[in-house]
């Protein structure tokens, strides 16, 4: 609690949107109702401010749209037709329609569905493992979102934060690599603005003349998932030119005459052809990145959205390791520095309960589990959805509805708003927002662990996603100790207090201050001492990885897979999976590469719902280039279909050179209920992985646009 006196508190809250920022706040609470929530002053990181999303979270708890109530469905599946329920009737009803699945068809039979709607280490990702790997349901993978950045960055450097973020004011040259940090990641943007102050350059790759792109001294604007060969094209002249730290290279790499044998295959002309960039510019940004040290590399997410996304990742890592970038405060590289976080698996995962042999199917594969097409046996019977939002976020939208359309299929939704996905439940549950419930914050942006306070009472019968778990185990008849942990306890047993990194915090500093800097090294590689095997920087990887190794930390403690495809421990590049040079049959049908871009106002689909949000935003459009759009005889404003054989979406068409020609580019978030002629983005896109982490290959996906006759 930051003050309190009888008519007004101020406690302190943090941020629980899926956003590396994890923004420490300040709730203001006047006789039991919030009236304002700000950034919290002091937090070096964010530092007072909150995008502008969430400055209007009190839009979002005050929601007359709120779910409030326990309800079932009284109309058909999607209607939206519902009856207000106690929750012992709520409860009741999934206990014993969970018991008799589990009689006629095995526990495998019910499935969970949840992700980073809330990334609270106590409501987030992990709440509801426990009470399924007890329950002995199918597991559902979750690798949505950086599984593939992270196994790439991992082969090369191991688990280390690297470069902290609060450090990159000091770089001399910084590239955002597919990563629009002004709508994404809008906290690091001071930072990148007091180096440019202090003479630093800042350049963004990225198909599209994003925001940020249009803010930058150079942006260079590379075909989708060629990365890997613009940074494999780099090296080449980095290493021909003799313009790589030769000392550090030597004493804290492994595996440099292999990669210099191999960028040898990638020379300038070659990556000109193949990127679409020209030869001058790729010997440039060679040579100043090199030269202009400290450099410093941020990688976004959607680099990792194509089929050969990981190798394109693990090239654009070998960058620092070969010009030293890592032996200055702040030069090196910025992937998702959580990996210093002492979160304890066995606590929040609670893999002991796991049979072996359980059956695992990926979410971003939901749409073809709940059809049959993936063939499961016992086949899903009942989908638990908790933190998520299938229908807008997962791939191949027509089949996810059609899934959950099924008159067999009992779904249960935890949410706080009616979703499109909640549209179809049986039974949805309220859930409180982040003011309201108790939680401690991870951060895959920063370095400290932010503490939020409950502000205010939760209103309605809406209950924090901990005590869900809670009660529906108590229900299930389940009674082990951890279902009996209270929040304030489990906030002690999710993290690793004694780990060296938090030495110099404590609960009680977390609740006089709100936050708390990990213990991490600021410079942490200027000697080599990376966490790989060798110990050194892995030009050669020598990390154990094939095609469907997930790193532990996507993993809920199931077993690993068997071995799937070999991946090169040298970095290479392999063409998008739909294009010319690997299926000329299909880009002739769909020649238009679509990308999906993060939604300034929206974060995915929380807040595409709220009217202020939505009127900022705007509609949704379909961003095409005048080329492509003359062709078509497409003029602005006109609706368009956005389609390919796995579905289609419609939308306004936005002339504008700001893509490439060939890349048309569609927002996500926008909800399916809200949208012209019922459909998506997600409408389009391939429920495939990219080459590493089982991650969503969502970027590597061809359409054709035609006018709406
Ligand atoms: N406002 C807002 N902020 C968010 C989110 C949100 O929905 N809204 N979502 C949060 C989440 S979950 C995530 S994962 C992060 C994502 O953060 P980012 O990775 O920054 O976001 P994206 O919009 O997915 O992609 C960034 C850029 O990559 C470009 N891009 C796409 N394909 C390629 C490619 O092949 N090569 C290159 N070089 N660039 C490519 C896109 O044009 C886009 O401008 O943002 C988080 N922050
Ligand atoms: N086409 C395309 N698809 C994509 C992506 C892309 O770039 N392009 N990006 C992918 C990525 S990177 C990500 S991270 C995923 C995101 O996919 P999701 O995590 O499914 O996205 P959200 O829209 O944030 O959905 C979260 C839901 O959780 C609910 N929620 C929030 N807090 C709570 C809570 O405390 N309790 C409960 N029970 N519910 C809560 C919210 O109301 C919201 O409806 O989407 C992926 N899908
Ligand atoms: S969405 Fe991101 S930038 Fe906005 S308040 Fe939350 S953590 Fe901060
Ligand atoms: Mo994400």
């Amino acid at each position: 609690m930051v003050s309190s006196t009888n008519e007004k508190s101020v406690v302190y809250g943090a941020c629980p949107h899926d956003c590396p920022d994890t923004c420490s706040m300040l709730v203001t609470v006047e006789k039991g109702r919030a009236v304002k929530v700000e950034g919290h002053p002091d937090h070096p990181y964010t530092r007072g401010t909150l995008c502008g999303k969430v400055s209007d979270y009190l839009d979002r708890v005050y929601s007359p749209d709120r779910i409030l109530y326990p309800m079932r469905r009284v109309g058909q599946k999607g209607s939206g037709q519902f009856e207000q329920i106690s929750w012992d009737a709520a409860l009741d009803e999934i206990a014993s329609r969970f018991k008799q699945i589990i009689n006629d068809y095995g526990s495998e039979a019910i499935m969970p569905s949840s992700y980073l709607g809330h990334e609270g280490l106590l409501n987030g990702l992990t709440v509801g493992d426990a009470f399924f790997n007890r329950l002995g349901s199918t597991i559902a993978e979750r690798t949505f979102c950086i599984s593939c950045t992270s196994t790439a960055y991992l082969m090369t450097y191991g688990p280390t934060h690297g470069t902290d973020p609060d450090t990159f004011s000091h770089s001399q040259y910084i590239i955002l690599w597919g990563c629009n940090a002004l709508s994404t990641n809008v906290h690091l943007w001071p930072f990148i603005q007091e180096a440019r102050k202090n003479g630093a350059k800042l350049v963004v790759i990225d198909p599209v003349r994003t925001r940020t792109a249009q803010q930058a001294d150079w942006h260079i604007p590379v075909r989708p998932g060629t990365d890997s060969a613009l940074a494999l094209g780099m090296m080449n002249v980095i290493i021909n030119e003799n313009l790589i730290d030769a000392d550090y290279v030597e004493k804290y790499t492994v595996g440099y005459e292999e990669l210099k044998q191999r960028v040898n295959e990638y020379p300038p002309e070659q990556v000109a052809e193949i990127t679409g960039i020209p030869v001058e510019d790729i010997v440039t940004l060679a040579r100043e990145y090199a030269i202009t040290q400290p450099s410093v590399i941020r990688i976004g997410v959607a680099l990792e959205k194509q089929a050969g996304g990981g190798q394109g990742v693990r090239a654009i890592c070998c960058l620092p390791g070969l010009v030293g970038a890592w032996r200055h405060l702040g030069g090196g590289m910025l992937q998702a520095p959580m990996w210093p976080f002492p979160i304890r698996g066995e606590v929040v995962h609670r893999p002991n309960f796991i049979k072996p042999g359980t059956r695992v199917v990926n979410q971003w594969q939901l749409g073809r589990a709940l059809t049959g097409e993936l063939a499961l046996d016992p086949p899903i019977k009942a989908l638990f959805v908790y933190n998520c939002n299938p229908v807008t976020q997962s791939a191949e939208q027509d089949k996810i509805v059609a899934g959950l359309a099924r008159e067999d299929l009992f779904t249960v939704v935890s949410e706080q708003f009616m979703t499109d996905t909640a549209d179809y439940a049986d039974i949805v549950l309220p859930s409180t927002t982040q003011i309201e419930n108790l939680d401690l914050m991870f951060s895959w942006g920063h370095t400290y662990v932010t503490l939020n306070v409950p502000a205010i009472a939760p209103l309605g019968e809406a209950i924090p996603n901990t005590e869900l778990f809670r009660r529906l185990a108590a229900r299930m008849g389940f009674d082990d100790e951890c279902f009996k942990l209270s929040d304030e306890e489990l906030a002690m047993e999710v993290l690793d207090w004694s780990a060296p990194v938090m030495q110099n915090m404590d609960m009680d500093l977390l609740k006089q201050q709100g936050y708390a800097k990990l213990d991490v090294n600021l410079v942490p590689h200027a000697e080599g001492n990376f966490p790989t095997p060798s110990g050194k920087c892995e030009f050669l990887s020598s990390m154990k990885v094939d095609s469907n190794y997930v790193v532990p930390v996507f993993r809920q403690g199931y077993e690993e897979y068997p071995p799937g495809e070999p991946i090169d421990p040298l970095p290479t590049y392999t063409p998008q999976r739909e294009s010319v040079q690997s299926n000329p049959e299909l880009a002739n049908r769909y020649p238009l590469s679509l990308l999906s871009a993060k939604p300034h106002q929206f974060i995915n689909s929380c807040f595409a719902n709220l009217p202020k949000h939505l009127k900022l935003q705007g509609e949704p459009k379909v961003i095409i280039n005048p080329e492509d759009a003359l062709k078509r005889g497409i003029v602005e404003g006109q609706i368009v279909k956005v389609f390919n054989d796995r579905g289609a979406f419609q939308v306004p068409a936005k002339v504008s050179d700001i893509t490439r020609p060939g890349v048309v580019v569609a927002p996500l978030g926008y909800w399916r209920k809200l949208s012209h002629a019922g459909n998506t983005i997600n409408a389009a896109t391939a429920a495939t992985f990219a080459d590493m982490g089982h991650a969503a290959a969502v970027g590597d996906s061809l359409v054709e646009v035609a006018l709406v006759s």
